[in-house]
């Protein structure tokens, strides 16, 4: 497997030689021949032998960026939703049919052995995932990058439900090993933690922390589209020093001789599983400062290494934050700028600033990061004096900008002085940064005028917008195969290299044995799925039906339960109006609540209890069914997004930042129900308004409604239909077993409905009504369906990642 372009056999067939490497790691490197091997053996033998190609062209990636000098693009992130890898790879290196015959000929059946990989879900929605994306996007725009993380033992929990209720159980994706990971002892770093700062008459700092750990490397080869760059994800793995105090376990006190290791190995067993809203853990604050600490001395250690002095480091570095969960890297380079490298306060300063970027992606005030002032001074006192020195410089610069107030200058100040003293890391974050930008159009202008209207006010030009993407690698070709293939057979294999093709499509939507044979993709896709469901969940789906698929966190400003609360509307209306020509439909729910959000738990439990009455009620039968899928993770996204028919985004306005699922169902032919939020806007306007059902307020009327008192109450007794559903489902009608299970979470619809679902109501019922006219209308639907797909090819994360690294990074 040497050339990456040809999966064709060469003269010497190359089958055999690849079955018997195979086999040769079979039994070499996983000790087992192959008679005796399982499918987990089989899987790690595959992922082995091609990993030795994989290996070749990441020295080689790495040669050359060295070679030339050439400056290197840092992605901090605390999550990285990965998913699985083979397929991946397998695809990108174009070795796919290659490795199926060589496995067939062995008698093992590779769509089987991809089925098993574990995802790797160290994230746990859109920004995870989003980190993923730009990861493969940055290997396949052959730019030398290193992720930076942590390798969480147990990542994104594993979702059960019981009764229709959320149970957590852990998920350990290592429990096989990992084949694809490189432990990298001698890339070690010290992370301190509390004691005290002294210093010298000089004014020599000192730093002596009370408790430490050693950050080790662990490297995951991350690998672009058709191999032509192989980059790095470092995730670190936290080891005591002294992994057992001998003297102690002599002295029998067994224990305490491993307490050490054990609180070392405490720091990356977990990944928080919060969404949008912070942990606000000490344990947190402690992964943050450990993975950000070990990134920063890595990255100062590097450019040493290569060019050996500091000073140049923006020249040769740019160091992207995702989120502020790495804000405090912010502080961390200041301190060994200063305190290791003997540097001014306002070179540093400098340096600092030109070398990060931070982006933002909630403006939910609630999930803005900040630790309290005496928890962030036990733990890192030293950063603590450092934000205190770059604060009083920052608010200096504010004072002497006209029109910038005490109230400005209290908003800007990175310590939060109302109530109980807070350290701000967005503020943090902004400051230390050359660059902040918001992932959609929308956001960023909200960004401006909301959350960060003071700092934008002191730095006008900071602020700019890099509306997300994804990869058209794992989110089209290598999750729908038929589309992708019919795709090629249409219009050529360019689109593969880059996605802004697709536009070819364009004139096929008005082809109708195009169509045609675009549908029954879409319909076999619906089968395959069905059939997971069928295995799954014991539930038929008719494959006819129009698939309404809402997958995605469960929280309340992404109105999962808009979606249910219509669902009961049309039961009733459907057994009210038996005669009507209803469009049969499934309505599909999958996500994860974080586990101490009790609302969304509600909400799993609401949906499901909606499914079990719907789906046995005789009276609707095959027009309509509701499922919620269990444990929506990467892999299953794969499996639902080719399917869907319908995608429903459909968040208050103002409240998405972007949304990234809402571009993957587009990619793969769904039309979408949304709102005009985050990501929506922009999609309506590549695809056109005919091709999108847009409903409902804007951000600036939600904003109003909620200035001017609105309440649900008004909205809900004026209307019959959400009236009639709301008080069923208050009344227990789904819930016969617990009657006033839902009557909290309804009447918080009348009283304050800050969601504004009840307002939103009659707006998304009627365009779902329009959605039923045009599925029945086969060839207005096929034509926006192929219109949607030839213009989603501006939201590849390619074309992100280009607009970072021109306009922020300066690499490209
Ligand atoms: C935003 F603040 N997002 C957060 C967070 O804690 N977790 C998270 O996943 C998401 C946004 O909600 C988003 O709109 C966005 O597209 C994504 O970050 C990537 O920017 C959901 O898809």
């Amino acid at each position: 497997m040497t050339d990456s372009q040809a999966a064709a056999p060469t003269a010497l067939d190359p089958r055999p030689a690849l079955a018997s490497a195979i086999v040769d790691t079979l039994v070499h490197r996983i000790g087992k021949d192959a008679q005796a091997a399982r499918p987990h053996d089989w899987l790690a033998a595959t992922i082995l032998t091609l990993r030795n190609e994989i290996i070749e062209r990441w020295m080689e990636s790495t040669k050359a960026a060295h070679a030339a000098g050439a400056k290197r693009v840092y992605y901090l992130s605390l999550e990285f939703l990965i998913g699985r890898l083979l397929r991946d790879a397998l695809s990108n290196l174009r070795h796919n049919d290659e490795v199926a015959a060589a496995l067939a000929s062995l008698g093992v059946d590779l769509a089987a052995i991809e089925e098993i990989e574990p995802d790797a879900a160290l994230g746990n929605g859109g920004l995870g995932r989003l980190a993923a994306c730009f990861m493969e996007s940055l290997a396949s725009l052959d730019l030398p990058a290193y992720g930076y993380g942590i390798r969480y033992v147990n990542g994104m929990f594993r979702q059960r439900l019981d009764d229709g209720w959320q149970v957590e159980l852990p998920e350990n994706w290592l429990a096989h090993g990992n084949p694809w990971e490189f432990e990298r002892r001698e890339s070690a770093y010290f992370v301190g933690f509390g004691g005290e700062v002294t210093a010298t008459t000089s004014g020599q700092v000192h730093w002596s922390p009370i408790e430490a750990v050693e950050a080790v490397a662990v490297d995951t080869p991350m690998v672009g589209w058709r191999g032509k760059r192989v980059n790095t994800l470092r995730l670190w793995n936290a080891r005591a020093f002294d992994p057992i105090k001998l003297d102690r376990f002599n002295a029998g006190d067994f224990e305490g001789a491993l307490a050490g290791q054990m609180r070392a190995e405490t720091l990356t067993r977990v990944l928080y599983p919060n969404d949008s809203t912070p942990a606000g853990q000490e344990l947190r604050l402690r992964q943050e400062y450990f993975f950000s600490s070990a990134s920063i001395q890595d990255i100062v250690r590097r450019h040493l290494q290569y060019f050996g002095d500091i000073r140049t480091l923006p020249e040769k570095a740019a160091i992207q934050l995702n989120d502020t969960h790495p804000a405090v890297a912010v502080a961390e380079l200041m301190r060994l700028l200063t305190d290791f490298h003997e540097l001014s306060f306002d070179e540093a300063w400098e340096i600092t600033r030109a070398t990060f970027g931070y982006t933002n992606h909630t403006l939910l005030p609630e999930a803005l990061e900040s630790w309290p002032l005496p928890l962030f001074e036990r733990l890192l006192p030293r950063h603590m004096q450092i934000v205190y020195a770059i604060n009083a410089r920052l608010l200096r610069e504010a004072s002497k900008v006209d029109g910038i107030d005490g109230n400005a200058i209290a908003a800007i100040s990175l310590i939060d002085e109302g109530g109980e003293r807070r350290v701000r890391m967005a503020n943090l974050a902004f400051a230390g940064s050359h660059s902040v930008n918001g992932v959609a159009a929308l956001h960023t202008e909200l960004m401006k005028k909301t959350v960060f209207a003071d700092l934008h006010r002191l730095y006008p030009d900071r602020i700019n917008n890099k509306t997300n993407g994804i990869t058209p690698r794992r989110w089209l070709q290598q999750c729908n195969p038929g589309l992708t293939g019919l795709l090629v057979e249409a219009i050529g294999e360019d689109f593969k290299d880059d996605a802004a093709r697709l536009t070819a499509l364009a004139p096929f939507a008005n082809d109708s044995s195009f169509r045609e044979r675009f549908a029954m993709v879409k319909r076999s896709n619906k089968v395959t799925l069905s059939t997971y469901i069928k295995d799954s969940m014991g539930l038929t789906l008719d494959p006819d039906a129009i698939f309404d698929v809402q997958i995605k966190r469960i929280h309340e400003y992404k109105r999962q339960l808009l979606g249910i609360v219509e669902a009961v509307a049309l039961y009733d209306q459907i057994r009210s109006h038996p005669e009507r020509n209803w469009t049969p439909r499934v309505k599909l729910f999958a996500g994860k609540a974080a586990s101490s959000y009790h609302t969304a738990k509600l909400v799993i439990k609401l949906a499901n209890d909606v499914a079990k009455r719907i789906n046995a009620d005789p009276a609707v039968g095959d027009l309509l069914k509701v499922a919620f899928v269990p444990n929506y993770n990467v892999s299953l996204a794969e499996k639902i997004i080719p399917a869907a028919d319908l995608s429903e985004q459909i968040s208050t306005a103002g409240m998405e930042a972007s949304g990234t699922g809402n571009m993957k169902f587009a990619l793969n032919g769904a039309l979408t129900i949304g709102t005009l939020d985050g990501a929506n806007i922009e999609i309506k306007d590549h695809v056109g308004d005919d091709n999108i059902f847009i409903f409902g307020l804007t951000a600036d009327e939600v904003a109003e409604k909620r200035a001017s008192g609105y309440r649900g109450r008004q909205v809900i007794e004026g209307s019959r239909e959400l009236a009639q559903a709301v008080n069923a489902i208050a009344s227990g009608v789904f819930s016969p077993d617990d009657p006033d299970r839902y009557k909290g979470l309804m009447d918080g619809l009348y009283e304050h409905d800050w969601f504004m679902l009840a307002a939103d109501f009659d707006a998304y019922a009627a365009a779902q009504r329009e959605v039923d006219a045009k599925f029945g209308d086969t060839a207005a639907w096929g034509r926006s369906a192929v219109i949607n797909v030839a213009n989603m090819g501006w939201f590849s994360s390619d074309r992100t990642i280009g607009e970072y690294a021109k306009q922020i990074w300066g690499v490209m």
